[in-house]
């Protein structure tokens, strides 16, 4: 193949619930280097933050003219998605338009259903997008052979065979960052040092929680989880310090899965020894060792995130967390005495369902939970908090039984209004919002007493502090 070929990398998430983009898209610059280095044809690639408006991506279309439009969303940009590509087609039905990610993944029905998409990659995307610009020139037949897509035959919606997941993932080379520009990016909401980045070092989690929408690693039952080697990690890290970022979020979806690892990569990121460069990461509460927060505070770890979810041990059951309110005390209190600061996600209104019928915490427990965390505050084992109502999103268990008790309909895409408080029994709608506001609250007060906090995200701060004012929007 003599041609260039050019991919638009999209992504089209937009700006959600205030939130403007912290740091680029690591699934499109994967996707991009990985085929950098396994072709040996020209392609040519450029990337559009979440920040570009749809008029940007009509006009970067008409000037770039790409054979592939590559778009990865969530499930909260799905409709945003579905119009986007509709016009791109209606402008060039020659592209080739290509979705891939958490949503594409559980719903790529939906997909063809709402959108003139050509194909879903469903699951991890690099060896499967390989193969689809490799075989562009022939797509229509090749199409066929490739596993770990769908897409429509003469109308009619067709899944290949599953695609394999990758095993060694430190094969896959490190995302291209040089597609992107910094400038389109706010950096971390909570920082020590600037400029900051991200980084992915796991990929699956063996956990199953009812919330949590996590479809791209678990195409297949079984733990799924695979970990880079320290080693591997390290040498990133390393390249982005020479780039001058001095604060990284180490993204797994729990860093401490097996202890023995964590310890090992946290000791590897001490040798570099660059006292100047900072770190965060997420954890489940356990397992936790004294030990272990020993070498993220020598790592230079200055603040974790944890699902707490809830301190009620009948929800934490009921949601499948696999997890106590006893252990998580323990956690914060570990931690803490190391001097690292503890993010806690906290969920309003969890659902379940329990012998077919529908269950979520109570009001009471809600507030018992406001209370606990309260006092894990005063004692400094909690630093700041985050208040979420708890959406369905396509891809999780929570999804399916939302649906199966009339909670949302086959239209339904997560975003701010999901009304939960249509769904609780046993609570007036001023209880409810005191309840709302009491969360707002005490995530503002945690923000306000710990510090830390990256005022470049202002709109988002404005937006929940709005809510404490006004209540839920219904
Ligand atoms: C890091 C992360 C973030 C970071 C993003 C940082 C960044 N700059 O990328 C932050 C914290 C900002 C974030 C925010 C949100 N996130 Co998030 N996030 C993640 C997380 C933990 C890792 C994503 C990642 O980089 N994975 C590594 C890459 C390699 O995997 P990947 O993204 O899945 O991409 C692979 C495939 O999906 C596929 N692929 C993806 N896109 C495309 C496109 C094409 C064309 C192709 C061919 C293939 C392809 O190939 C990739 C390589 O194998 C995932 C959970 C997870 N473990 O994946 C959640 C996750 C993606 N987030 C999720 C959500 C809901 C959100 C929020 C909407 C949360 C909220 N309520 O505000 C916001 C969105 C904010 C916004 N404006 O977009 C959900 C999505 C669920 C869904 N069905 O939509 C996930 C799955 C978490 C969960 N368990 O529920 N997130
Ligand atoms: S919430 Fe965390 S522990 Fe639970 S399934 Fe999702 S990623 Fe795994």
């Amino acid at each position: 193949m003599n041609k260039t070929i050019r991919i638009l990398l999209a992504d089209s998430h937009g700006p959600i619930m205030g939130k403007d983009q912290s740091s680029p898209n690591l699934s499109l610059l994967y996707l991009a280097s990985y085929i950098r280095e396994k072709t040996s044809f020209n392609v040519e690639f450029k990337y559009l933050p979440q920040s570009k408006l749809e008029i940007d991506h009509l006009n970067i279309v008409k000037e770039f003219n790409p054979h592939i439009y590559a778009v990865s969303f969530t499930s909260y940009a799905a409709e945003v998605t579905y119009q986007l590509i509709n016009k791109i087609k209606k402008l060039n039905p020659n592209i080739l338009i290509v979705c891939g990610g958490p949503h594409a993944t559980p719903s790529s029905k939906d997909v063809f259903e709402k959108s003139d998409t050509d194909i879903c990659v469903l699951g991890e995307g690099e060896q499967t997008f390989l193969e689809i610009v490799s075989n562009l020139d022939n797509i229509e037949i090749e199409k066929h052979n490739i596993h770990g897509i769908s897409y429509l035959n003469n109308g009619k919606f067709t899944q290949n065979i599953e695609r394999g997941l990758i095993t060694d993932i430190d094969s896959i080379p490190f995302p291209a960052r040089d597609l992107v520009d910094d400038r389109d990016f706010t950096g971390l909401v909570y920082s020590k040092a600037r400029p900051n980045a991200e980084i992915v070092v796991t990929r699956g989690c063996p956990f199953r929680c009812v919330f949590c929408a996590n479809p791209v690693f678990r195409l297949k039952e079984g733990p799924l989880f695979r970990s880079r080697s320290p080693q591997n990690i390290v040498e990133e890290v390393e390249e982005l310090y020479q780039l001058g970022y001095r604060e990284i979020f180490i993204h797994s979806d729990e860093l401490n899965l097996s202890l023995d690892w964590s310890i090992e990569l946290c000791k590897a990121l001490y040798n570099m020894n660059h006292k100047d460069l900072y770190f965060q990461t997420h954890l489940r509460a356990s397992p936790m060792s004294k030990k272990f927060a020993f070498w993220l505070k020598k790592a230079n770890f200055w603040m974790i995130k944890m699902g707490i979810e809830s301190t009620s041990d009948r929800v934490l059951l009921g949601v499948k967390k696999k997890m106590s309110h006893n252990k998580t005390v323990l956690a914060c209190k570990t931690l803490s005495e190391q001097r690292i600061k503890v993010f806690g996600f906290l969920m309003l209104f969890n659902y379940w369902e329990e012998d077919g019928e529908l269950q979520h915490d109570t009001i009471a427990e809600t507030k018992e939970t406001i209370k606990e965390m309260y006092k894990l505050w005063r004692k400094g084992y909690l630093h700041y908090i985050s208040w979420e109502i708890s959406r369905p999103v396509q891809g999780s268990e929570f999804y399916d039984i939302a649906l199966k008790h009339g909670l949302i309909d086959k239209n339904y895409y997560p975003n701010d209004y999901f009304n939960t408080f249509k769904f609780i029994k046993g609570s007036s709608k001023k209880e409810f919002n005191n309840i709302f506001r009491a969360s707002r609250m005490q995530q503002a007060v945690l923000i306000l007493t710990s510090g830390n906090i990256e005022w470049r995200n202002y709109k988002g701060i404005w937006r929940k502090g709005m809510t404490i004012i006004k209540g839920i929007k219904n």
